[in-house]
């Protein structure tokens, strides 16, 4: 397939180099072109302008938050310049506002949208092994399907409201950080109470917490291991404020999201917006004296 791809941060360099090597034919761009080398040097062709993807069957946007997505596919033109029945896969994680307005607009101008953002960070997606929720019209999923198995290890399909994905997606990111607010708080507990913390996680991950989000965090947060960052915490506190949005619209409390949420404010005020979303452990033990 041929494929425009928007967006070669941390996650869209990899998805795309995947992409290549599973034989489909990539024009990329992004913001900043030097991030576009490595796959020019792969085989992808170098858009000059982002309107230059539409000429693509398909493409696919992975750019880090609503304002990113707006940009392009709005006030630089994007949307307007794909012609009808193409289709446009968003796998940046968005509100659920914004897909919905995406879903709208796709629609007027006869042109197919689906919502497939992902879970995994950088290392699962050089190693193709993310999951991707998509979520819109069967045949259009089912199009992309090739596409997903060249990025991914698994697909889930949440829906056929495409903003149903990012619900889906909010939803876990929530549940990950809220995860790491407790890890830290724990590993606060057992390092003041002079329990090893690699001692500490081999008993959590080796009895009732065998999930692999608690072994990747487990081991970041005993090592104090926060940069360089898989995920930032600003993005992290995006979708904080992402799933709280969301909630609110359908008037679902969350305030366990809300606390995690002031906890991510603290640590981008601290000046640790680029520091691993993790760091929320780090943010745990300071406020505890270590
Ligand atoms: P990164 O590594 O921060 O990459 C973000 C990408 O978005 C990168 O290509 C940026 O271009 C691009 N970007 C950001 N703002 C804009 C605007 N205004 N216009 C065009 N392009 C823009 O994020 P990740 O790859 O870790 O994450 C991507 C998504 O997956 C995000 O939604 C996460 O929450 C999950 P740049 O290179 O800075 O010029």
């Amino acid at each position: 397939m041929e494929v425009g791809f928007a967006g070669l941060g941390h996650m869209g360099q990899p998805m795309a180099m995947n992409l290549l090597k599973a034989g489909h034919r990539l024009v990329v761009w992004n913001r900043t072109p030097s991030k576009a080398e490595l796959l020019a040097e792969n085989g992808a062709e170098v858009a000059a302008a982002p309107t230059e993807l539409a000429r693509t069957e398909l493409i696919i946007t992975m750019l880090s938050d609503d304002d990113a997505v707006t940009d392009l596919m709005f006030e630089r033109g994007v949307l307007a310049a794909l012609p009808q029945a193409s289709i446009h896969v968003s796998m940046s994680t968005i509100s659920v506002a914004l897909s919905d307005r995406l879903a709208e607009a796709h629609r007027t101008a006869k042109q197919l949208y689906i919502a497939a953002p992902v879970f995994g960070r950088p290392e699962a997606a050089r190693a193709r092994a993310l999951y991707i929720v998509a979520a819109g019209a069967d045949p259009t999923i089912m199009h992309c399907q090739p596409l997903f198995d060249a990025m991914a290890q698994k697909t889930f399909v949440a829906g056929e409201r495409p903003s149903m994905a990012n619900v889906v997606k909010l939803a876990g990111n929530f549940m990950i950080a809220s995860m790491l607010e407790s890890l830290g708080e724990t590993f606060a507990l057992v390092r003041k109470s002079g329990i090893d913390p690699h001692r500490y996680l081999d008993i959590l991950t080796g009895s009732l917490f065998s999930a692999p989000v608690y072994r990747i965090y487990g081991q970041l947060i005993a090592e104090s291991n926060f940069e360089p960052a898989g995920f930032r915490m600003s993005l992290a506190l995006k979708d904080m404020r992402l799933a709280l949005a969301a909630a609110d619209a359908r008037m679902v409390p969350m305030p366990a999201a809300s606390l995690v949420r002031d906890h991510l404010v603290s640590g981008v005020a601290q000046g640790q917006g680029d520091v691993d979303w993790s760091g929320l452990a780090g943010i745990c033990a300071k406020e505890a004296g270590l």
